[in-house]
């Protein structure tokens, strides 16, 4: 049976060479990014059975993700193919991304596809911000994934994931800011917090259990009714930090998922996020368990 359901948007990215502004770049590594598709192919390698849901084009780039994410046993046994609309794709250096999304196969998921697809008996979803942004359509299929984990029991995970090129903060803060107090788990940003004008208090004093805030010094912090956990960062090497926020999510959500304390679930978010940000793309840098505990070790003093 599937453990997780994730929803989201997949895209093909052509991450530029590095070191040269990406309007002179010339050579392009190409792989998948997407928030949702991030933090499954993490939890996968963590040996965690994972559905992705979602739509992507009749077109190569659909391909590439679709076979992307399967050589990682993510089961996309649910995915619409549309025939027409296309993949998403973002072109990126480490700082700058061009998105080529609107009107993307994944800008037309639904409610309706998502109670369709159903939950397979998982107990945890997880989704970010960036679906519900995509159309109202994606909004809605949020809305029903957030309906469905409730009705039968299964944990929702929320990432708010706030990309202020898809939306005004206005629309960030009426659509994402209503979702983000419908959450059990949350995994956000100190200044996506702000922007959405909750703090952890705020968000225990509702429906979370665990809210997982990464601060602009760099320290995680998980709150929950028992106290409060810090985490330093533990990178050491910076190749491209882009994806160390899913990492994180899909290390913590793993130990979660096995019944670690917060202290131990931040310890194995932040060493995924640094071998993640170790490396260029988002997924090469995902650790499989022996990986991951390696890495653990390695940061033992
Ligand atoms: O917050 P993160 O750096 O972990 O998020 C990265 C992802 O989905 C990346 O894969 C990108 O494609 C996106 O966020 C996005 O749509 O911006
Ligand atoms: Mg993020």
């Amino acid at each position: 049976n599937t453990e997780v359901v994730t929803l989201g948007e997949a895209m093909r990215l052509l991450l530029a060479e590095p070191g040269v502004a990406l309007r002179r770049a010339r050579t392009f590594t190409s792989s998948v990014a997407g928030a949702e598709t991030n933090v499954a192919v993490g939890l996968a390698r963590l040996g965690h059975r994972v559905r992705w849901l979602s739509r992507v084009g009749d077109d190569p780039s659909g391909a590439h993700v679709l076979a992307t994410l399967r050589a990682d046993d993510v089961d996309v046994s649910r995915v619409e193919v549309d025939p027409d609309a296309y993949t998403g794709f973002l072109i990126r250096d480490t700082e700058t991304v061009e998105y080529h999304r609107s009107g993307s196969a994944a800008s037309r998921l639904s409610a309706a596809y998502v109670r369709e697809a159903g939950l397979d008996g998982a107990r945890l979803v997880h989704v970010s911000g960036i679906t519900a942004m995509l159309s109202s359509d994606a909004r809605e299929a949020v809305e029903a994934l957030f309906t469905l984990a409730r009705a039968s029991g299964a944990w929702v995970s929320f990432d708010p994931n706030v990309r202020l090129k898809l939306g005004h903060p206005d629309r960030w803060r009426e659509t994402v800011g209503t979702l983000l107090t419908r959450a059990d788990l949350v995994f956000t940003g100190e200044d996506e917090l702000e922007l959405l004008g909750q703090t952890p208090g705020t968000l225990l004093a509702g429906r979370a259990q665990t809210v997982v805030v990464k601060h602009r010094d760099k320290v995680a912090r998980a709150v929950t009714a028992d106290g409060s956990w810090s985490q330093p960062s533990l990178v050491t090497q910076v190749a491209d930090p882009v994806g160390a926020g899913d990492a994180l999510t899909s290390g913590y959500l793993s130990a979660w998922l096995r019944g670690a304390s917060p202290e131990e679930a931040l310890r194995a978010g932040a060493a995924s996020a640094a071998l993640v940000v170790g490396t260029r793309t988002d997924l090469e840098g995902l650790p499989d368990q022996g990986e991951l505990t390696k890495a653990l070790l390695g940061t033992e003093v």
